[in-house]
Formats: structure tokens, C-alpha cells, sequence
């Protein structure tokens, strides 16, 4: 690929979208993936403000009002608070000092200031698209990652829910695969065929028609008591998912992409709704699709379904799987024990970061 073509086909590929996640538990199973991943993941420090004798009550964001302003549930009730100036310094060059899913310590006694951000135990985060990726916030201390695609309108494309199962599982979030509109399947058999991989390889697969109400109370169960984001491309059916999850919820409709930007700032910030059924939705109106980070080129051989167990049998202990020889997964991929489409799918998302077309 030639240098000039190099941006556009990396920007075109980083893009992801549609989002369905599986089991955490399962995943962490797989002892390696599990080690490399706690290597590579600095905790996030909690952030105190120096004050002491301060008398501070736990609460979490719900939602965001301004940089430093936000809805905070303690117990059953919710307030509006603001953040203390001492915290504020922590992170001067940022706006994300605070994130919806935040857990803080809040002095109440006086203005209702947030004295304390607890470490979270994972971030979501989506990048710019552009080639700085700056870092922004999406939630905070999550549980699933909802992957949502579709069968039909748009069509299924596996590519992308294995794009955005690597970004899911390095942000150590539990994905969920969930395929609606099977109520427009011509195929249903040779669609639950070809997901079949992720069953086997440990993941949580969910077919559903929010049309049909089909799948519903299987989604609701793998949900249930846990903090879940929903990802997937614009009409794969997420509103009407999660309006059929919950029904009477009425989120805000349509995407802000749906309306051409828009309503933009007042749309696209997250927030925490509580289910009926236990657990929270993290609403992320405008936030469709979750990109993967140029810093994460080396950790996708870790996370890409099936090939971290395959990778120890490699020769070079950091085999990417494409160009070395003596490699476990071509080996079981030739003897037909490694699906050639998640294989390809592979190779398309490394290519994404390098530019370079592998053979
Ligand atoms: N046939 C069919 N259509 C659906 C289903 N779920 C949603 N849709 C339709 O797909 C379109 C996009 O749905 P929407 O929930 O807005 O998708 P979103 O952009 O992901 O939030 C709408 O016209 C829905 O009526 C389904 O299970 N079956
Ligand atoms: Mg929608
Ligand atoms: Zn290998």
C-alpha cells in the first residue's frame, strides 16, 4: 500500500461500529489473555481532594450537566452537585475529570461538592477520528458492552462485531453478542452456523427481534443487575431493543446522526437509566460505535476470539499470526481447526493499524 493511501485506509478501517457482547466469565478463563491484559492495564487512581474531617456520603453519576456539574445518586435519591476546586486540578488539560458510572465521595454538609472520585475498575472510552485519537469518555465502571448488529437492514457483518469485541475486551468489559431482526432472516440456520465460532470460542451470543419481541427475556436475563452500554451501527434496532427491554422507557429517538448533528449537545451525553427488571443502562445517545486505538495493535492477538489459547502453542511467544512461521493458528487454520473468516477478519484489522497488506 502506497504512503499516501496509508491514512485514509487506516481512518476508513478504524471505524467501528455495531456492538454485541458475550460473557466476561467465559472469557476469563483463558488464563494468558486474562494476564497480559492485567499487565497492560494501569489502574485507575482514585482522586482525592487534600481536605480532610470532611463528612462525605458515596453516590454515582448518572449523568453529566457541564464539566462540573452532575446528577449524583445516593441511595434511592439524586442531586444535583458540583465538583470541588481542589479536584478540579487533578486533571486541568482534560474535560473527563468526572464520567457518567463514576462512583464519589460527595460532601453534602455544604454545596453538595464531590471531595472524591473512587478508582474505577474500567473505562469506556471512543476516539477521535482523526489521527490524534484523542481520548474521550463515554462511561465509567461498566459490566456488558451490548454488541448489536443486525441480520438484515443493515446486513450482518461479523468484521465489525469482531472489531468490537477487541475494543470491549481491552477495556475489560464483558461483551455480549446480540443479533436482532431475525424476524428478516432469510437464513436464520446458517446465520446461527456462523456464530457458532463465538459460542465456542466462549462468548455470549443472543438472537432477538425487538419487532417480534422474540429474545427479549434472554437479553434481560444475561442484563439483569448489571450496568450494560448498547454499540451497533445506526439501525440495527437499538432504540427499539431497549424500548422493548423496558417498555415505557420512550428513550429520546433516532441517533443524533439521525437528525444531521442536530441537537448535538444536548443529545450526545451519556447517562444512567435504572432497568425494571435490576441493573442500569448506560444511554449513550449519538455514541453508535466504539474504534479501536493505534496503542492497541499489539494487544489484539491476545483478545481476538480463539487465538489467545492457539498463540501458546506458537514458537515466538509474541506471534501476531501472519508472517512467522512455526505459528499455531495458521497450523490449525490449515487443518480447517480455525475459522478462515475470523482469520481474514484478523488479518483486516491488523492491516487497519499497519497499512501493510498481509499475505
Ligand atoms: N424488522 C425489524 N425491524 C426492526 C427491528 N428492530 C428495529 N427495527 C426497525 O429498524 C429501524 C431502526 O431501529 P432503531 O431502533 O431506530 O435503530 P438504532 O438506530 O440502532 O437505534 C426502525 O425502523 C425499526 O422499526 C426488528 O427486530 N425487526
Ligand atoms: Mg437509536
Ligand atoms: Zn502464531
Amino acid at each position: 500500500m502506497k504512503k499516501r493511501d496509508k491514512k485514509v485506509f487506516k481512518r476508513k478501517d478504524l471505524n467501528i461500529s455495531n456492538i454485541e457482547i458475550t460473557h466476561v466469565d467465559d472469557f476469563l478463563d483463558d488464563a494468558i489473555t486474562h494476564e497480559r491484559r492485567a499487565e497492560k492495564k494501569p489502574a485507575g487512581k482514585s482522586k482525592i481532594s487534600s481536605k480532610s474531617n470532611l463528612n462525605l456520603v458515596r453516590g454515582r453519576i448518572m449523568e453529566l450537566y457541564s464539566n462540573y456539574k452532575c446528577l449524583v445518586k445516593i441511595d434511592n435519591e439524586e442531586l444535583v452537585c458540583h465538583i470541588g476546586g481542589r479536584l478540579k486540578q487533578y486533571d486541568l488539560d482534560t474535560r473527563n475529570i468526572l464520567a457518567v458510572g463514576d462512583w464519589v465521595k460527595i460532601d453534602i454538609s455544604a454545596k453538595r461538592r464531590i471531595e472524591e472520585i473512587e478508582e474505577r475498575k474500567n473505562t469506556l472510552y471512543r476516539y477521535t477520528e482523526d489521527s490524534f485519537q484523542k481520548k474521550i469518555v463515554v462511561a465509567a465502571n461498566l459490566d456488558n458492552v451490548v454488541i448489536l448488529t443486525s441480520c438484515k437492514q443493515p446486513a450482518l457483518n461479523f468484521g465489525m462485531v469482531d472489531r468490537l469485541l477487541c475494543a470491549t475486551l481491552l477495556a475489560d468489559i464483558n461483551p455480549v453478542i446480540c443479533i436482532n431482526k431475525t424476524d428478516l432472516a432469510d437464513d436464520l440456520e446458517s446465520l446461527r452456523n456462523e456464530a457458532e465460532f463465538y459460542l465456542t470460542t466462549g462468548f455470549k451470543v443472543l438472537f432477538c427481534s425487538a419487532l417480534e419481541q422474540k429474545g427479549i427475556v434472554e437479553l434481560q436475563e444475561a442484563l439483569k443487575n448489571q450496568d450494560s452500554v448498547f454499540v451497533g451501527h445506526s439501525g440495527v434496532g437499538k432504540s427499539s431493543l431497549i424500548n422493548a427491554l423496558q417498555p415505557g422507557l420512550n428513550l429520546k429517538e433516532g441517533d443524533v446522526s439521525d437528525y444531521t448533528g442536530k441537537g448535538m449537545h444536548t443529545t450526545s451525553r451519556s447517562r444512567i437509566i435504572g432497568w425494571e427488571f435490576g441493573g442500569n443502562l448506560i444511554d449513550t445517545p449519538g455514541i453508535k460505535t466504539l474504534t479501536l486505538h493505534e496503542e492497541m495493535k499489539d494487544e489484539i492477538k491476545y483478545v481476538f476470539p480463539g487465538m489467545a489459547e492457539l498463540g501458546k502453542e506458537c514458537y515466538y511467544p509474541n506471534c501476531s499470526h501472519i508472517h512467522e512461521t512455526d505459528c499455531a493458528v495458521k497450523t490449525a487454520l490449515n487443518a480447517g481447526n480455525y475459522d478462515i473468516n475470523r482469520y481474514e477478519s484478523y488479518c483486516r484489522i491488523m492491516e487497519s493499524f499497519t497499512g501493510v497488506d498481509y499475505e
